[in-house]
């Protein structure tokens, strides 16, 4: 097992990229501190095509420095099928965790590899709300070309503070995104991911709607063609919700 330290975790992303699991060598673990309550943000993506990995977060919970079965009694993990990305997203208290990326061999012809992103935001429920957003682009949730309208449902909570579909338009086409059905506050944002780095940089969101409450959310006109993701972040509290993709031709 390689083992890496990565000290206090901050907002700035640490990057971790290209990094291999192998059959003798299948989890890799990522130690890191937060010092005050915040927004654990993971990502995995770019996983090799043909394989897959997947990736838990534990904490310290007897304060050993050590990651033992006492800490693997509780846990968040991310484990989707083939080589689609990972996401973990945990409002929590200060304190020591360790992510670990784990080959899934079943579903791994050999090595495995992979890059690894990690953050550490402002909890849910502080201002700005730019501060708590995880800056990390993993596509949870692939839309592609948007063809038609689309409403998908999805709920988060302070072990799954964001969703992030990705989502493109064509040439002359628009679309307008709506957020509703809330039982407690939610928002949404857009980003174009300019450099394709899958972290949200200075000046990559490009619209956002923060409406306090149950009020539902709109982000509505963006007809630039390319490729986009969509954020949608719990404010307070659990809550379910819908999103739609209003697609739409834009006249010439
Ligand atoms: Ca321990
Ligand atoms: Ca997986
Ligand atoms: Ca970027
Ligand atoms: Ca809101």
């Amino acid at each position: 097992m390689a083992l890496l330290n990565l000290g206090t975790l901050g907002s700035i992303p640490v990057v971790k990229n290209n990094s291999d699991l192998t059959t003798s060598d299948p989890t890799d673990v990522f130690q890191f501190q937060i010092s005050s309550g915040k927004n654990i943000n993971l990502s995995l993506t770019d996983i090799s095509a043909g394989d897959n990995a997947d990736i838990r977060l534990f904490r310290d919970a007897n304060n050993n420095g050590v990651l033992d079965s006492f800490d693997r009694n509780v846990g968040l993990v991310s484990n989707r099928g083939s080589n689609q990305d990972e996401a973990i997203n945990f409002k929590t208290s200060s304190g020591t965790f360790f992510a670990e990326v784990s080959r899934f061999a079943p579903g791994s012809s050999g090595d495995v590899s992979y890059n690894l992103a990690l953050s550490a935001t402002e909890p849910s429920g502080t201002l700005p709300i730019s501060a708590s957003s995880s800056n990390l682009l993993p596509k949870e949730f692939v839309l592609g070309h948007l063809s038609g309208n689309i409403t998908r449902t999805g709920n988060v909570n302070n072990q799954n503070t964001t969703d992030v579909y990705s989502f493109s338009l064509g040439f002359r086409e628009g679309v307008d995104i709506r957020l509703d059905g809330l039982s407690s506050d939610a928002d949404i944002r857009v980003i174009r991911d300019s450099n394709n780095n899958r972290i949200v940089d200075a000046g990559e969101v490009i619209a956002s709607s923060n409406n306090a409450g149950i009020t539902s959310e709109l982000i509505s006109n963006i007809t630039v063609r390319g490729d986009y993701f969509l954020q949608v972040t719990e404010f307070t509290g659990n809550t379910n919700y819908n999103v739609t993709f209003n697609q739409f031709s834009v006249p010439t």
